[in-house]
């Protein structure tokens, strides 16, 4: 089972420790959640949802408050070690050396970081960012505030510079792209109140008793009055099986409530022949809504004249699920009154990630479950604000009534320099193109593919500017050229002044001012770094950068620039928490130009795998096989900052394993517990203990990020987003007697 006593217990254990009171007031304070975009928290209190309803926050969020709420760094630390010692920590033991609590710098010509004062950090940052715009860059994770976001957008793009990379491209990006094709919106059309009047929901490709807990809820809920869930997921992830939850903790003690009504465990990365089979027997049944379609929809001949041409033969030898099994899931679906189709990074993290969600969007507008209470498409947001950063225009594709907005408060028409996104960031700066980065949160060494390379390219950059609550990975390995500075600023719960983020269901909440447990330190609020920066980069006119250092007046510039968010203007006054206009379908007339879903037929993937001869072979005396490599969190860790070593859900004791299916193990002569080596195009990782797990026989699971290092960076071309659940491998070993001797 899924949560339950393990996480029941947690919390206990969390809220004894010694700084258990301070972990109950910051629970308490009025803020939201700082870990995933589900959104707990905010104006209704800590505990409370969207709806008011209580007991939503889940020990994921007491993980991140307890690490926030960690003692400074001892000055001595940074003092002491050199980069080749702190470059040997491991992610967990960087989050453990505690708060960043004053500005640091690291010099090339030195083995450490050193202190230094904001005014020199001024100094160094403006000369640093004087270049020419096409040389200088942001990266951010979804982390910092609305109004952060929307400075850090509005000074590069000031500057003429449109290189506003953000981990959404890792992430949600195909999400965002497809939706977009087919919608004309990019998020999630479902409120939490709509998802409560669904009887169905598809969840396609997540982990949500892990990544977003408290979805759980909703599913029990669901399951509860009668609805079913129907899982699609290579592994079978026990936590989607039965799941407790302290939200209805008598039931956890009883072992759980059953999640799943059906669970598919297709061939990682088919997802698109998943939908394909499903619309394909709806259109055997003529269980398509075709009045709803032919009202709602454009472009839908191209995608039926698909299904017909399109065998059974070809879906099945793609996704590795029979016809029948398609056809049973297809029934269960038309035969609900409402369906929720929602998904995460099982879908987007294909090299046709944008294929796999348009292919669900496509299903949800053949069987008429979109414009409508208790219906439609909802992709699973990952980081607390990694929407709203989309929605302050962070990213390379700025949506065209924002541009205008930007272009009318400038007085001037944006760069038509296409920007970098993420991965094209790090392809520009290995062939050394950038010379200037500034890093708003996240770890962008970490959570790249082929963490050699973005090592390298990130040693190209001449400086690199990192904003950040804790050290990470990155902050040691991906050092600048000339000088890296490491930046310490307050996070959500303690930032001296008002502050708003989005939710994944398109929920924009307020955050009350805050305090810093970390006395005698230097922090700083990333809307005043911002701010104090762009004043002295761009002078005030026609912005006046230093007014908006008063919060308030960056929220009523995004009241006035930023589409769907008029509300914002009051929210001062009004302490009002409101949905982002404009998101929501409740009726089917949708944000295209026609107001109608623009349907495509959507291409079956090609799956080779290549043979072993491509990873040089198996060498003689070893055995093995190769794999589709699924890159996955664990239950104890969030992106790149691990917790917690094992993960006990999918009985991996530590994080130097790999999940393999039994028959595998059969088939090539490995054993369960054995060590292999896992080689990747980019890399290689020695010594995994293999786990034999429930998982689709051909594929196989590890950790990121430390599985980073073996895998090449194949993107989707649509949304430029890596393929990181589906990476070739070759595993091998000498055969157990062999090795023993
Ligand atoms: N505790 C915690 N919460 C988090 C995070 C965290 O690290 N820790 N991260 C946050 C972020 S940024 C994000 S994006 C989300 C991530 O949330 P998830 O997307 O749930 O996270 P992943 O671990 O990437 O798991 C993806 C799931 O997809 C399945 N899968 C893999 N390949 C395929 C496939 O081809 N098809 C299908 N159908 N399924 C597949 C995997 O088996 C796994 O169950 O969580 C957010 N919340
Ligand atoms: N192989 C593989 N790679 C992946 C993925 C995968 O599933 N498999 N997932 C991808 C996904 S979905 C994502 S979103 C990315 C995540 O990529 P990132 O967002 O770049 O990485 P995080 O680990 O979330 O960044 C954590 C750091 O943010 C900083 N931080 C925390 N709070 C704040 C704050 O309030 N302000 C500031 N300035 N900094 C703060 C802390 O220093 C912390 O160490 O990784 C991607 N990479
Ligand atoms: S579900 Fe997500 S937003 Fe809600 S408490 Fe848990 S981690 Fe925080
Ligand atoms: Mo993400």
């Amino acid at each position: 089972m899924g949560g339950g006593w393990p996480l029941i217990d947690g919390w206990a254990r969390a809220s004894l420790s010694p700084s258990g009171p301070r972990l109950w007031q910051t629970l308490n304070h009025r803020s939201a959640c700082l870990s995933c975009a589900w959104g707990t928290g905010g104006q209704n209190g800590g505990f409370r949802d969207e709806l008011g309803e209580p007991l939503q926050r889940c020990l994921k969020s007491v993980e991140a408050i307890s690490a926030e709420l960690q003692p400074a760094v001892p000055d001595a630390l940074f003092a002491g070690r050199s980069l080749a010692q702190l470059q040997g920590l491991d992610s967990a033991d960087c989050d453990r050396l505690g708060r960043l609590s004053r500005p640091l710098i690291h010099r090339a010509e030195t083995q450490h970081y050193e202190p230094i004062s904001w005014e020199e950090v001024f100094a160094l940052t403006e000369a640093a960012l004087r270049r020419p715009p096409e040389r200088v860059a942001s990266y951010s994770s979804g982390r910092s505030s609305n109004e952060a976001a929307y400075l850090l957008q509005l000074m590069l793009r000031a500057m003429g510079c449109n290189n506003l990379a953000d981990c959404s491209d890792l992430c949600h990006a195909p999400s965002t792209v497809g939706l977009n094709r087919v919608f004309g919106s990019p998020t999630s059309m479902v409120s939490l109140e709509s998802l409560q009047q669904a009887d169905c929901v598809v969840l396609v490709g997540s982990n949500a008793p892990a990544n977003h807990p408290r979805l759980m809820n909703e599913l029990i809920r669901l399951r509860q009055r009668g609805g079913s869930v129907i899982v699609i997921n290579p592994v079978l992830e026990v936590g989607l099986l039965q799941f407790g939850s302290p939200a209805f903790p008598i039931r956890s003690m009883l072992g759980g409530s059953e999640i799943a009504s059906i669970v598919l465990q297709p061939v990682p990365g088919s997802d698109t022949a998943v939908f394909l089979g499903i619309q394909k027997a709806w259109l055997e049944s003529n269980a398509i809504a075709w009045d709803f379609l032919k009202a709602h929809a454009e472009n839908w001949e191209g995608l039926i004249a698909q299904l017909e041409h399109t065998s059974w033969e070809a879906i099945s030898n793609c996704c590795g699920l029979s016809r029948d099994q398609l056809v049973l899931t297809a029934e269960r679906i038309a035969a609900a009154g409402a369906v929720v189709f929602a998904w995460a990074m099982g879908i987007t993290h294909h090299a046709n990630g944008t294929d796999n969600v348009q292919a669900i969007a496509n299903t949800a507008v053949l069987s008429g479950n979109v414009g409508r209470p208790g219906a439609g498409t909802m992709p699973i947001r990952g980081h607390s604000n990694v929407q709203g950063f989309g929605s302050m225009g962070v990213g390379v594709k700025l949506r065209e009534p924002l541009r205008q907005a930007l272009e009318q408060l400038l007085g001037r028409s944006l760069s038509p320099v296409p920007g970098y996104d993420t991965r094209a960031l790090i392809e520009a700066a290995d062939r050394g193109r950038v010379d200037t980065l500034l890093c708003l949160g996240g770890n962008l060494y970490g959570a790249n593919p082929d963490s050699r390379q973005a090592g390298r390219a990130l040693g190209r950059i001449d400086t690199v500017i990192q904003l950040a609550t804790k050290p990470n990975t990155g902050h040691f390995h991906g050092l600048g050229a000339r000088q890296t500075l490491l930046l310490p600023v307050f996070n959500r719960f303690e930032t001296p002044h008002r502050t708003t983020v989005e939710s994944g269901n398109n929920w924009v909440r307020l955050n009350e001012p805050g305090r810093t447990h970390l006395r005698g330190s230097s922090l700083i609020s990333e809307v005043a770094f911002l701010t104090e920066l762009a004043a002295r980069l761009l002078g005030s006119d026609p912005i006046d950068w230093r007014s908006l250092a008063d919060p308030i007046a960056v929220r009523q510039l995004i009241a006035r620039t930023v589409p769907g968010y008029g509300a914002m203007a009051d929210i001062d006054v009004s302490h009002q928490e409101f949905e982002v206009a404009g998101r929501v379908f409740d009726q089917p007339r949708f944000a295209t130009a026609s107001g109608r879903a623009r349907l495509a037929p959507t291409p079956l993937p090609e799956l080779r795998l290549p043979d072993a001869d491509h990873f040089g072979g198996i060498p003689p005396g070893e055995v093995g096989l190769v794999l589709s490599l699924i890159t996955a969190r664990s239950y104890g860790q969030h992106n790149t900052v691990v917790y917690k070593q094992g993960d006990p859900y999918r009985g991996m004791p530590h994080r130097h394993t790999i999940l393999i299916n039994q028959a595998d193990l059969d088939l090539s002569g490995l054993q369960a517990h054995q060590r292999v080596t896992v080689q990747g195009e980019a890399g290689a990782l020695e010594q995994v203990e293999v786990i034999p797990g429930a998982i689709r026989a051909g594929a196989a699971l590890m950790f990121y990020p430390e599985a980073n290092q073996l895998m090449r960076a194949v993107i989707d071309p649509q949304s430029g987003t890596p393929a990181f659940k589906r990476v070739p491998v070759l595993v091998r070993s000498a055969p157990p007697a062999a090795s023993a001797g």
